[in-house]
């Protein structure tokens, strides 16, 4: 609703991704949460990433959970990514209303301009010193995990199928072994998903931070296999939306957003420890 009361997206430069980071920031202020905005500009126009720290834990000892909130032109972007967009904000909400006193530190980011190159992402891992880096043990990404014909997939933190982008910093496969109990403890297979750059993890592993999370796939055909493995439909994209107008809230797997946030949640809950 706020990217159809504002032109009809949330794209880089376009007002519904400024009234959705404010709706996002007036929810997290709300709820105690110690909120920025980081500024960038990028192709001749400014973009916002939204960072909210939640007061307590070990400082020295960061847990961070990010998505971006930026859509393409092209629609609404619900999917890509309001999902985790939403998903995260959820999660940030939830740890404020259970009083929940985490070991670590959390931190969490909504990324501007994604869509663009993860220009966002980049921009606010290249502002942290060295010492802030090494500071940040695990950085989760949502990114597309409401796919109407979804996958389950996990990022492949160990490399286990030896194939693909490799293995993640260390600590990697850690965070994927947790989020992999998460799916195996409701008895939902799961597959790994390589870190081929194409999410917003990209500029915290360049710099070694251990990273992770889930997705539920874009423009790729879910084979037969996976229509197997996970019901759906075989030969169809797992998102038919991607990156088009109809990604609405129509196109949204309402089991697989649910899963996908619940994982959030025990992610944060198992990686930041405490109470
Ligand atoms: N962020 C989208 C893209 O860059 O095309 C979709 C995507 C998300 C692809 C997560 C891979 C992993
Ligand atoms: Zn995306």
């Amino acid at each position: 609703s706020i990217a159809a009361a504002n032109g009809g997206n949330r794209a880089h430069g376009r007002p519904g991704y400024r009234a959705s980071l404010d709706y996002i920031k007036s929810r997290l202020d709300a709820a105690g949460y110690q909120t920025r905005i980081q500024s960038f500009t990028y192709a001749g126009a400014t973009g916002y990433n939204l960072i909210a720290d939640w007061p307590g834990g070990n400082a020295d000892e960061v847990l961070m959970v990010g998505a971006h909130l930026d859509s393409v032109t092209a629609g609404p972007g619900i999917n890509d990514n309001g999902s985790g967009s939403a998903a995260v904000l959820e999660t940030a909400l939830t740890v404020a209303r259970t009083g929940y006193r985490p070991s670590r530190h959390l931190r969490f980011g909504w990324w501007g301009a994604e869509e663009l190159g993860l220009i966002g992402s980049r921009a606010y891992v290249n502002s942290l010193s060295s010492a802030d880096r090494s500071r940040i043990k695990g950085y989760l990404n949502y990114d597309m995990i409401g796919s109407p014909n979804a996958g389950y997939f996990v990022y492949d933190g160990d490399d286990s199928d030896g194939v693909g982008a490799g293995p993640g910093p260390a600590g990697s496969a850690e965070i994927e072994r947790v989020i992999q109990e998460y799916f195996a403890g409701i008895g939902v297979p799961t597959r790994g998903t390589d870190f081929d750059g194409r999410s917003d993890y990209g500029p915290f592993i360049q710099v070694g931070i251990p990273a992770g999370g889930t997705f539920t796939g874009a423009e790729g055909i879910k084979t037969s296999a996976q229509a197997q493995l996970w019901g759906g439909q075989a030969g169809v994209a797992f998102d038919r939306c991607y990156h088009r107008s109809c990604d609405t809230t129509g196109n949204i797997n309402d089991t697989a957003l649910d899963r996908n946030a619940d994982s959030i949640a025990y992610a944060v809950w198992t990686l930041a420890g405490g109470s």
